[in-house]
């Protein structure tokens, strides 16, 4: 049993073998120029600074015999997955399907809503493709960790408010416990980051704990 002392709100306790890594949506569609993320109008710069500590963090993590899962938001090429309140939602330049630089935007198999280089998954990594923002919902992934045992997960990816938030939400109250790696997690918007990784941690950890992935890097065998 590994001990971090300095997560927030208080001392986060985890087990390796009952630790899963869970890399949330780092794609193409969200992390470059071209996709989901940029036609929104979000500046996708504001994400790459998770990649280098994440890529070190995912590293560590394979070495200690973590169980790694990544996570891809997408929906089947006739969209048929897709709700039409998400489909219609706003005025993007690209709507999700239309095509794009990169492929269909957030569409399954298409160049841009593959995860990006520098975090591929490697052979045998479970990935997951959710349709929404949270993993859990209409996935795979609750029988993937209850057949793990895992109780613990240490959360990273992107986006700090959207995905990564819905995600542990909905991981606490199925009674995982979770630990967000601030340098880890990224947000269009760093006040929407900075108030996001509070709320996680408010309230005597309502949602989990938060820690940098130097503090992880620093106990892990
Ligand atoms: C968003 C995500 N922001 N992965 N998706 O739409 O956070």
């Amino acid at each position: 049993m590994l001990t971090i002392a300095s997560t927030r709100p208080s001392p986060y306790t985890f087990t390796p073998a009952t630790t899963a890594l869970l890399v949330i949506d780092m794609q193409r569609d969200f992390l470059e120029p071209g996709g989901f993320g940029e036609s929104l109008g979000n500046d996708v710069g504001q994400l790459r600074r998770t990649i280098a500590p994440l890529a070190a963090l995912l590293a560590a993590a394979r070495a200690a015999g973590l169980t790694v899962v990544h996570t891809r938001e997408g929906h089947l090429p006739d969209l048929s997955d897709c709700p039409p309140a998400k489909l219609h939602r706003g005025a993007p330049s690209r709507r999700i399907g239309d095509p794009g630089p990169k492929g269909r935007i957030l569409i399954r198999g298409e160049y841009g809503h593959d995860i990006i280089d520098e975090l591929a998954p490697l052979p045998g990594e479970p990935v997951i493709d959710k349709p929404g923002k949270g993993a859990f919902h209409a996935t795979e992934l609750s029988d993937l960790l209850t057949e793990r045992k895992i109780q613990s997960l240490l959360v990273t990816g992107v986006t700090t408010e959207v995905c990564v938030h819905t995600t542990v939400r909905e991981a606490n109250d199925r009674g995982y416990e979770c630990l967000v790696l601030a340098d880890c997690v990224g947000s269009y918007f760093p006040e929407f980051h900075r108030v996001g990784l509070d709320m996680i941690a408010a309230q005597g950890g309502i949602f989990g704990w938060v820690a940098e992935s130097t503090d992880v890097l620093a106990v892990l065998p």
